[in-house]
């Protein structure tokens, strides 16, 4: 095909392409919502309305990236864990970057009256995008040790600062307040003062939200005899063997065989390795990151 004489300008297009084998994390962030909050009325410090649709905007981003394989969110603010070793665009890091906060920013904005009916949108809301690679496992748990420790100090400073002010201090006197305290001051302003237990306050405010698919359950030979035994057992009380359509059920997944008079029905179970497995349903989880359990109990996330 002839070229263009124009063609050439392609050459500025420089390559950015992300190291191999190295973790990829995508932080994305809400543009200017000290001011969107307030023009949207958001409650304060928290507005579960808020987000919840942050979490439906997180999830819709995983239900279309398979690569995406964990998220954590708070506040304005979603960060997008890759696998190791995803090809995803070849692994360039603006085509990366883009989509995922392009997809994130449409579904905010496409789901927006479902978690706000009688708010309608003022205006745009847009969110910036950045990667940060990682060279290993230890990087990644601290990274988001990180993220998930800034929600709490954060909930704690506003939770703290909201009270004293709903109770009549002004914004500068609030600040002046809790200036130099630490968090043992701030639970007990909260609870002397005000009856809060802070442990007692939604998780998903204190710890923010994660993202993961649920594992499909692995089956060992001998969970997988059970579940056989215990089929046959339901079809014997189920089924009238002299049924004459029982014989022509046709199922892929079981398969039945008449022994004795008895009906054998054997179900298929899908055996899968635990990486494979990670295509189930996502949940959003509002649980500790910092300590081992989180990441013992799916080992695929750091593989
Ligand atoms: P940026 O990110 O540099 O464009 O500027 P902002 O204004 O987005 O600042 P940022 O991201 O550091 O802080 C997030 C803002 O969003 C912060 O002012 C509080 C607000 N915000 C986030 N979630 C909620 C919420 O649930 N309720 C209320 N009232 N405000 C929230
Ligand atoms: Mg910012
Ligand atoms: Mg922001
Ligand atoms: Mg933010
Ligand atoms: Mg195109």
């Amino acid at each position: 095909m002839a070229k263009s004489r124009f063609e050439y300008v392609r050459n500025y297009e420089l390559p950015d392409p992300l190291m191999p084998g190295t973790f990829i994390v995508v932080r994305i962030d809400g543009r200017g919502f000290h001011k969107f909050s307030d023009t949207h009325a958001f409650e304060k410090p928290n507005d579960k309305r808020a987000l919840d649709l942050m979490d439906k905007a997180a999830k819709t981003v995983l239900d279309e990236y398979k690569d995406v394989i964990m998220a954590f969110g708070e506040s304005d603010e979603y960060s997008f864990l890759l696998k190791r070793n995803t090809k995803l665009y070849n692994r360039r890091r603006s085509k990366i970057s883009s989509s995922i906060v392009s997809l994130f920013t449409s579904a905010y904005v496409f789901h927006w009256l479902s978690y706000f009916p009688n708010n309608p949108l003022r205006y745009p809301p847009s969110f910036d995008s950045r990667v940060i690679v990682y060279p290993g496992e230890k990087e990644v748990r601290d990274y988001f040790a990180w993220r998930q420790a800034d929600t709490h100090i954060n909930n704690l400073y506003n939770t703290a600062f909201w009270a004293l002010v709903k109770d009549g201090q002004s914004t500068t006197q609030a600040n002046k307040t809790l200036q130099g305290t630490d968090s043992k001051d701030k639970n007990e302003i909260l609870f002397s003062k005000y009856g809060i237990n802070y442990n007692n306050l939604p998780e998903q405010y204190r710890k923010g939200s994660i993202c993961v698919r649920r594992p499909t359950i692995v089956i060992d030979d001998q969970q997988q005899q059970q579940q056989i035994e215990e089929s046959t057992t339901a079809g014997v009380s189920n089924i009238s063997i002299d049924d004459p359509a029982v014989g022509s059920v046709e199922d892929d997944s079981a398969s039945q065989t008449r022994i004795n008079g008895v009906i054998r029905k054997e179900k298929k179970v899908k055996k899968v390795k635990p990486y494979e497995g990670i295509d189930g349903e996502i949940v959003v989880l509002h649980e500790d990151i910092i300590k081992d359990g989180f990441w013992k109990e799916r080992p695929w996330l750091l593989q």
